[in-house]
């Protein structure tokens, strides 16, 4: 679809399919040029749309033959649809046959080809580009699929569902029949054809049903597959054990393919998978790979309840299965990770990253509300803030109705929509049903403007004690800033989980006014207003003011403005009982020192008190590795840049930089014999376990390395680049050589380069390895231009395949999401550079392009002369008539 074809859909325009479609019958003749599809369906039209025409949606499919009830019919098309008329008032059969080309499809959208297989992605409208069809997910129909293909070239024939049938056919092709037992939106169809192997477990779910389990990659790759499917077992069992939500499928299957737009895909019983949340091994693939193959499985199954049991009844209602599916994989990833401090880590991960990702989104041209009112291509609202902030949204419903009452609200929730296509209004009103008179319940109205209006609240605090009357008084204002189309806004709900401490860092008993006696040392207050103020009483004898924990867990996707000192900062670093609020801390403490040089315009100089209090915090016996990771690792360049947008100061990406650069530096040095110690008391040889302990002793030690690699660069000893030079050489796993490289490119040392050349040359067949060994370089610090020098050089490797997105990925997204340093520059060639690959991209996939056209969605708060220079390149972008309508609505947008 090129320029001319897009249009504004919206939420309120929402009207019934005019036919449903109950069965579908689906034959493929599988050839990479040419694949013959006939579609034979039973239609039933709507009674309560009598008399309309049937519109079917195609896109870049041809059209061979239309029979209703058997007979031929005319047919006319308006624009890619197919409409027909004067249909049957009484149920009819459709036949349609129509051709597609998969190998000539770079989008890789609908049925395509990836290393000599074939792959389908369907959501959210890729259906449509394989038949004509009601290519919406309040269609749901039962699918029978009969593949046919060349048996030597495509031995595995896989789609939804169980195989009934299979055989050889003439001129050494064969078939598989497939039927899927439950109905389904087409957007969860899938097929599968190729030279695959797979891993295969059986299952017994405590129902007592056997289940088999199939993880299906190329030959070489069976001996990472181990971690994915351990992964699918925990969720299996996860599922059923916390949620009550068996597995309904005899058989379920995941497949790995190379070229994909996203991450994976949870068609029903065929889950399709990005190869880099599928394969590991020790030594090809991180602690954080793992992390994420463990996340993503998990989503992907946990869709089979919350997705394709119960659906979305159109694509504004997106965050329904996306937010819940997020909660429920964070919620996974908690438990698996076990004892309360990894569980805690894990937490602080997901706050770090909402706030990174979905913050300046939420702050941008593209922010738009959970769910969301319009778009003009839907593939562009695959976003964190659907993801992500959804997610919140449905873990403040749990605060709010407590654990047991959010597995009510869900059990209520299936009981009354499964098998349907439903709206984020019928999932919130089953929990708050399933929960009379809980905190949701009485204000559910005013709680759902968190699906219906954009933009991060702030949240204002403040606090006051009188020693006299014994009270502590908080007080929190909310207010949240215009968005896109949204001037005004109303206040939210806002749970603000919350403790106070004494001057000592105890925690402190709580009553609020009207309590008859304590309760606890933690609270939940419910702000609903624009300003509320909370008492607390019985404070008497305190020898000082106490210090408030507030939105402790981030209990709601809120920034929390908040004058605090110095000095409870440093209280609440060191003695709160919430981790998150520690972190918090952390973070705040460095990110005062960072704006504070980036805003005088003077270079950053580290006192005493952070840098003993880092200190303490490395040293710390009682603490974990992992979250001495999190607390020692200063707040992100972006993250920087969006607090100095938000107060109002331009954004000068490489100052930001330079001071972050600078803090770390600092920090190398002064706590030089600390790093050496963390270094040696926390590296070790010992066989790979991706566990949550061993993965923070990893993470640890690698950060300790970077600061003793970097010192290097001051002190000119050569011993730690040495050491972290061997380590890339002979590190016993993915993690730690990939510690060392970093910690080298880090430092701009001079080994860095043969380090990359030896890691390319020993990983040149695994692509997923080749994928790291750009992204390394594409996201290296800033220095002289030189990073951004090399990745211009990068896009003429052998190796970077554009056209591959984890490839392009690898080098465009790091550079245009992730290094502002580089990106940004005086001399507008980061810029360029992004105009000519967006549009490159685009001609193929519009996709892809389209994201990394978001990387100058913030162009609007930088400094000059990066703002005109950024504002110059969306034009030239924008200028052009050929652009697909992703990447219009993208630039259109950025520059409204
Ligand atoms: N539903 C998938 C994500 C997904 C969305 C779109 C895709 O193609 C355009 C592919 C995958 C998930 O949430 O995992
Ligand atoms: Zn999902």
């Amino acid at each position: 679809m090129r320029e001319g074809t897009s249009t504004v859909v919206r939420r309120e325009d929402y009207t019934a399919p005019s036919h449903w479609i109950r069965t579908v019958d689906l034959t493929f003749d599988l050839d990479p040029a040419k694949t013959l599809v006939i579609s034979r369906m039973s239609v039933e039209p709507n009674t309560e749309r009598p008399g309309q025409p049937l519109r079917l949606d195609g896109e870049d499919i041809t059209l061979t033959r239309v029979l209703v009830n058997g007979e031929s019919i005319s047919f006319r098309f308006e624009g890619q649809q197919l409409v027909l008329e004067h249909l049957p008032a009484e149920p009819f059969s459709l036949e349609i046959r129509n051709t597609c080309a998969p190998e000539k499809n770079t989008e890789l959208s609908g049925l395509y080809t990836s290393g000599g297989s074939f792959f389908t992605q369907c959501e959210a409208q890729g259906f449509r580009r394989i038949t004509y069809f009601l290519d919406r997910p309040d269609v749901m129909a039962l699918y029978t699929v009969t593949l046919r293909a060349n048996a030597k070239a495509y031995p595995v024939l896989l789609s939804n569902g169980n195989r009934v049938e299979h055989g050889t056919l003439d001129n050494g092709r064969h078939f598989a029949t497939w039927v899927d037992p439950h109905p389904k939106p087409s957007y969860l169809f899938a097929l599968v054809a190729g030279a695959l192997v797979c891993r295969e477990q059986c299952v017994r779910s405590r129902s007592g049903k056997d289940h088999l389990l199939q993880v299906y990659v190329r030959a070489g790759d069976l001996d990472k597959t181990e971690h994915a499917m351990n992964s699918l077992i925990a969720s299996v069992v996860w599922d059923e054990a916390r949620f009550g939500l068996s597995l309904d499928l005899e058989r379920f299957m995941i497949v790995a393919v190379s070229d994909f737009n996203m991450g994976a895909m949870e068609n029903k019983g065929l889950n399709i998978f990005n190869t880099k949340f599928v394969l590991a091994n020790p030594a090809t693939a991180t602690d954080t790979d793992y992390a994420n193959i463990e996340a993503v499985v998990g989503h992907e199954y946990f869709h089979n309840w919350t997705g394709n049991r119960v659906t979305c009844r159109d694509w504004f209602q997106l965050s329904l299965k996306e937010g819940l599916t997020v909660y429920r994989d964070q919620e996974f990833s908690q438990d698996m990770a076990g004892v309360a401090s990894a569980r805690a880590v894990k937490r602080i991960e997901d706050v770090r990253q909402l706030r990174q990702m979905q913050f300046p989104e939420d702050a941008g041209p593209m922010a738009h509300p959970v769910r969301p009112e319009q778009y003009q291509a839907i593939d562009n609202f695959y976003t964190t803030t659907v993801y992500e902030k959804g997610a919140e949204v449905v873990r403040m419903m749990a605060t709010l109705v407590g654990r047991e009452g959010f597995r009510r609200g869900m059990d209520l929730y299936f009981a009354r929509h499964d098998g349907q296509a439903v709206t984020c209004d019928d999932f919130a009103q089953a929990i708050a049903d399933a929960n009379p008179g809980s905190d949701l319940a009485t204000r559910l109205d005013s709680f759902k403007r968190w699906y219906s209006q954009a933009g991060t609240p702030r949240v204002s605090a403040s606090g006051h004690y009188d020693p006299g009357a014994g009270t502590y008084t908080v007080t929190l204002a909310q207010h949240t800033p215009a968005t896109p189309g949204q001037p005004v806004k109303l206040p939210f709900v806002i749970p603000v989980a919350m403790g106070l401490l004494d001057s000592d860092g105890r925690p402190l008993l709580l009553q609020l006014q009207g309590e008859s006696q304590y309760g606890g040392t933690e609270r939940v207050l419910v702000l609903e207003q624009a300003n509320q103020a909370f008492v607390f009483t019985g404070l008497y004898g305190l020898t000082g003011e106490p210090v408030p924990s507030l939105l402790r867990g981030f209990s709601a996707p809120v920034i929390l403005e908040w004058a605090a000192t110095e000095r409870q900062l440093f209280t609440l670093l060191h003695h709160d009982t919430d981790p998150t609020n520690r972190w918090e801390a952390a973070q705040r403490l460095g990110l005062l020192r960072l704006m504070g040089a980036v805003q005088s315009g003077r270079p950053l100089q580290l006192d005493a008190a952070y840098i003993d209090a880092q200190r303490a915090v490395l040293r710390d016996p009682s603490l974990d590795a992992a979250f001495k990771d999190l607390l020692l690792t200063p707040p992100s360049e972006g993250y920087v840049a969006e607090q100095l947008a938000a107060a109002g100061v331009p954004v000068d990406p490489p100052a930001i930089h330079a001071a972050r650069e600078a803090m770390r530096s600092q920090l190398a040095q002064a706590l030089f014999d600390d790093w050496v110690w963390a270094f040696e008391a926390h590296h070790d040889n010992g066989a790979y376990r991706p566990d949550p302990v061993s993965t923070g002793r990893r993470a640890l030690a690698n950060l300790a390395l970077a600061h003793l690699v970097l010192d290097a660069g001051r002190s000119g000893d050569p011993v730690w680049p040495g050491r972290a030079y061997q380590r890339v050489q002979d590190a016993g796993n993915f993690t730690d050589r990939q510690g060392a490289l970093i910690a080298l490119l880090g430092a701009h040392h001079a080994l860095a380069e043969l380090a990359l050349a030896r890691v390319h040359a020993q990983f040149k067949h695994e692509a997923l390895v080749i994928d790291r060994w750009f992204a390394l370089q594409a996201g290296a610090p800033e220095r002289d231009g030189q990073v951004f020098q090399r990745i211009k050089t990068l896009v003429h490797h052998p190796d970077f395949l554009v056209r591959n997105p984890n490839r392009a990925r690898s080098v465009l997204t790091t550079l245009f999401h992730l290094n502002p340093s580089a990106l940004h520059r005086a001399d507008a060639a980061g810029y360029v550079f992004w105009a000519e690959k967006v549009v490159e991209v685009d001609a193929f996939n519009p996709q892809l392009a389209a994201r990394l056209a978001r990387g100058l969605d913030r162009w609007r708060v930088l400094a000059e002369p990066y703002r005109s220079a950024a504002h110059e390149a969306l034009c030239r972008v924008a200028a052009r008539t050929e652009l697909s309508p992703d990447t219009r609505e993208i630039v259109g947008r950025s520059l409204a």
